[in-house]
């Protein structure tokens, strides 16, 4: 497996474009907020500089209210929409004198800097860069305490399907099913460059640009969106990634003697972690699912999100037991393990389907998750299962952007789905490997 250390690294080094990694050539051709986190692990292993500079640059796209926006337009490029033009961030009074988006990703920053402390050994170079930007992680943290928690339940929400990072997967039908949208003229470029049947449809672009078209309308008023956006979802995925990154930011803030902040982290980190136990997990189900807002009700379905709580150390070990009975001989792997871990939706529910993106196919970060959330509780099989799980699937194919579940269609395939040499798969590639 060692050979794929090099041809990850090779995946990095051309999606360098000077001072940080797009995801992925042609079809995501800018910086993405949780792609620059998981990237910025896989350079962590390589050439820690480049680690630094990521966060950095994306950095560059903070807001003064702490907000990190989903995409920063460092550059031009016409291959992808909505380009920075539709998202128009300067609407808002804090964004920086850079485009970016007026949406946000998964705040992976906290944790992140966490594990490249760890690989620096928390060096003379780490310490330096982590005292530049330790505040602006922790203002991002606060900001969405302040903005996005209006009950003040330690759970946050997310606005739109894109903010959660697993952009059309099934929970969001019943979100879609709540209003109606007009249609607009698209100009997606993505299926051109993918199978359309691997992609999101039309309609449901129609709803991912109406909501941008609402928030522009509101000029991205958090105050605003939380009285009206039709979606308003706290997402297991980002309160999970959310709390490990303040759990992060209090390991490294007690480095750095920062009392104040550590000790509001820890707040965060208790109140959520309660909040998410009480109100997120699903006794019948035995899972963490996502909580719709707006409508007041539960969304009771499992995705690969519903086992990254383990990542954050929130199950206790009987509700952690409960959770990965899913994946050991359950639904997830199947009764008798046919399918690889972890598909991103339940298989055994009726909106799976293993092709189209975040309905059913695996993506290399949601497994890294799970990975790291495993070895947490102690689950070394299960771990290594997923593990080998992940690096055959690269081994197979290459680093494409999302893979086949089942073991039987694997049989056939000669390629997996999505973008090719897509930097998170290499980069948590980098990570596995060096996890012997
Ligand atoms: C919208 C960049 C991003 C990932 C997301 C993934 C996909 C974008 C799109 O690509 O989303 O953000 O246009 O489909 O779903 O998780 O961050 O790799």
């Amino acid at each position: 497996m060692q050979h794929l250390l090099g041809a990850a690294t090779g995946v990095l080094e051309n999606n360098w474009k000077g001072t940080f990694t797009i995801p992925c050539e042609g079809l995501y051709p800018f910086q993405w907020n949780w792609d620059s986190g998981f990237i910025a692990i896989g350079w962590g292993h390589v050439k820690r500089e480049r680690a630094y500079r990521e966060i950095h640059s994306l950095l560059r796209g903070q807001w003064k209210n702490g907000f990190i926006p989903h995409i920063v337009f460092h550059n031009k490029a016409d291959s992808y929409y909505p380009g920075p033009e539709v998202h128009a961030s300067n609407l808002h009074d804090c964004s920086p004198d850079i485009p970016t988006s007026g949406i946000t990703q998964p705040p992976v920053l906290g944790f992140v800097l966490e594990y490249l402390g760890e690989m620096a050994r928390f060096d003379e170079a780490y310490m330096q860069f982590l005292e530049k930007i330790y505040d602006r992680i922790y203002q991002n943290i606060e900001y969405f305490y302040l903005n996005r928690d209006p009950q003040k339940e330690g759970l946050v929400y997310i606005c739109h399907n894109w903010e959660a990072g697993t952009d059309n997967t099934p929970v969001w039908d019943f979100i879609w099913e709540t209003f109606e949208v007009p249609e607009y003229r698209l100009n997606r470029k993505d299926t051109k460059l993918i199978d359309a049947d691997h992609r999101p449809t039309n309609r449901e672009y129609h709803y991912y640009i109406h909501l941008i078209e609402l928030f522009k309308s509101w000029r991205y008023d958090d105050k605003l969106i939380a009285e009206r956006s039709p979606f308003l979802v706290q997402d297991p995925l980002f309160n999970a990634l959310l709390l490990r990154s303040a759990e992060g930011m209090i390991n490294l803030g007690k480095r750095l003697g920062k009392t104040e902040m550590v000790s509001k982290l820890k707040s965060w980190y208790q109140n959520g972690s309660e909040s998410f136990n009480l109100k997120l997990y699903d006794k019948e189900l035995k899972a963490y699912v996502y909580y719709d807002l707006r409508n007041d009700r539960q969304l009771r379905h499992m995705s690969s999100s519903s086992f990254t709580p383990l990542f954050a150390g929130i199950p206790d070990k009987i509700k952690a037991t409960e959770l990965i009975s899913h994946l050991d001989h359950g639904r997830f792997s199947g009764m008798n393990n046919e399918n690889y871990l972890c598909a991103s939706f339940d298989p055994a529910s009726p909106y799976f389907n293993s092709k189209k993106y975040w309905r059913g196919p695996i993506w290399i970060n949601l497994n890294w998750l799970i990975h790291e959330g495993l070895k947490r509780y102690g689950f070394t099989e299960l771990a290594e299962r997923l593990r080998s799980d992940t690096l055959n699937l690269i081994e197979k194919y290459g680093f494409y952007e999302y893979f086949e579940p089942s073991k039987a269609l694997n049989k056939e395939l000669t390629e997996a789905y999505g973008g090719k040499n897509f930097s998170w798969s290499a980069a948590l590639t980098i990570d596995l490997l060096s996890q012997k």
